[in-house]
């Protein structure tokens, strides 16, 4: 072989620059792709903070007044009770538990037995703190994150039924020998595919006639049932809820949820942010009455909106309310195609994803849509916008930009919140408040959190018009 000739020196010093452009282009792509790899995994917005300390409040629930044994049937030592240990089997989102736990409670006030709450277990991915791979699931107390029946208020005045309860007292009052187990495999099969009045029903005489005064509801193995909540996943994911609106709204369960105080707090502590620029256009004495809030969904629904649409999903739960506008009807597949069960034609998953993951432009367009519409039917003109999301990325803040053009006075988002804590553990039930109490909220369909938004707004008499879906 030939030995290699020397470079020129012109042939050297371009040799030379090529490899510092290339080295220069690499450093730049390199640190793009990485920043996108590290955006994709921590979606999420992480503290560095130190999670809250909650000892004052679990003192404060152990306190309750119905922890009395001495009260009298159907509380006390003689009372009755019911624990739902199926409903924390496996962890999900709070919102997913949340509307599991108030259709328990309810099971529970119409069956004269006292619910037993307990603390919200969070899967690691949602909780808002790093948390090792060898420690146990962080928790959170309920009362952090919601008020009323479902965590040990009172019913409404004349109402018979027992007050909630926490674990502490339930061992105390009915010891486990005392119990009577109840496993979800002896209940849930016959009515996998059953209407939800049906199912509320079989539930309710379950426990109404039974005469046992502890009873345990336990999950069937995760390999009979993946998801052994009494009202499960596949349940809230289709229509088989709706025909129980009617009498869940008028419940005492739902007409009686609040908002918690430590929720409460840290909206009253961030109200500033939402006051108009021009505070004389704004006669009203709360400040979200004149906001327009959007919930924008995104981190793990990157993955669950493409599932939604290889599954064909409908909305989720109360998004399916037959008198809201924007309805989604999963689109049936091109005439002559049969699909295989979990897929889905590419023309269906974008028609899934428009509405599910919609991008900065089209966002700009439904709210724009959405405020004049609002405008047109009440007079009101809205200047300040919220943008609620568990988004953690610089996509949020392009979101921001696109939106600034249609000149809004403010423009705020969750991250602009100042919380404590305490309010950032419950971040998640503080931005639902936020939606709650606007003016116009546009959520996700498919998303549990939008549906209990939902559910809040028309128990409050909100109108239809100013709750919408992208
Ligand atoms: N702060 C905040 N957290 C959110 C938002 N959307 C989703 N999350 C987080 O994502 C988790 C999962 O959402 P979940 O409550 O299950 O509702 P869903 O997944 O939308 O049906 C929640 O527990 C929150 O931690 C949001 O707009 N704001
Ligand atoms: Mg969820």
């Amino acid at each position: 072989m030939p030995p290699l000739a020397r470079p020129s020196r012109p042939r050297l010093w371009a040799l030379l620059l090529t490899a510092l452009a290339i080295s220069v282009l690499y450093d730049v792509e390199v640190k793009r792709n990485l920043k996108l790899v590290y955006e994709f995994t921590l979606y999420r917005p992480i503290n560095r903070d130190a999670p809250p300390d909650y000892t004052e409040m679990r003192e404060w629930e152990s306190r309750l007044p119905q922890h009395d044994t001495e009260l009298p049937f159907p509380e006390g030592k003689t009372g009755r009770y019911v624990l739902f240990a199926n409903s924390r089997a496996h962890q999900a989102g709070w919102n997913n538990k949340l509307n599991e736990m108030l259709f328990n409670t309810w099971l529970a006030h119409d069956s004269n037995r006292a619910y037993v709450f307990h603390d919200f277990i969070w899967e690691k991915t949602h909780y808002p703190w790093r948390t090792p791979a060898n420690a146990s699931n962080p928790l959170t107390p309920l009362t952090a994150l919601v008020a009323g029946p479902s965590a040990g208020a009172p019913w409404d005045a004349g109402d018979s039924a027992p007050r909630a309860v926490t674990e502490v007292y339930f061992d105390l009052v009915c010891p486990k020998h005392t119990r009577r187990v109840i496993n979800t495999r002896d209940v849930k099969p016959r009515l996998r595919h059953a209407d939800g009045s049906v199912i509320f029903d079989a539930w309710r005489r379950l426990l109404s006639e039974a005469p046992e005064r502890c009873i345990e509801i336990e999950a069937a193995t995760p390999e009979e049932d993946a998801f052994p909540e009494t009202f499960d996943i596949y349940f809230w994911s289709g229509r088989r809820s709706v025909s129980l609106w009617d009498a869940f709204k008028d419940a005492p369960v739902s007409r009686l949820l609040r908002t918690s105080p430590t929720v409460q707090a840290a909206v009253d502590a961030n109200a500033h942010l939402f006051q108009p620029a021009r505070p004389h256009t704004n006669t009203r004495a709360n400040p979200l009455e004149s906001v327009f809030s959007i919930h924008v969904r995104r981190g793990d629904f990157k993955q669950a909106c493409l599932e939604h649409a290889a599954l064909n999903s409908t909305f989720y739960n109360w998004n399916l309310l037959p008198f809201l506008p924007d309805k989604f009807d999963p689109p049936p597949p091109p005439p002559g195609i049969t699909l295989l069960k979990g897929t889905n034609t590419p023309e269906n998953e974008a028609a899934f994803l428009a509405r599910c993951l919609p991008f900065p432009e089209a966002i700009a367009h439904k709210v724009r849509e959405a405020r004049r519409e609002y405008r047109e039917h009440t007079g009101h003109r809205l200047d300040v916008l919220y943008i609620m999301s568990n988004d953690g990325t610089t996509w949020l803040d392009a979101l921001k930009e696109t939106l600034r053009a249609d000149g809004w006075n403010r423009i705020v988002t969750s991250r602009d919140l100042r919380l404590t804590a305490q309010q950032k553990d419950v971040g998640v039930a503080v931005d639902m408040d936020i939606g709650r109490q606007s003016a116009v909220f546009i959520g996700n369909g498919w998303s549990s959190f939008t549906s209990n938004v939902v559910h809040r707004r028309l128990i409050d008499g909100k109108e239809p018009i100013s709750i919408r879906f992208w």
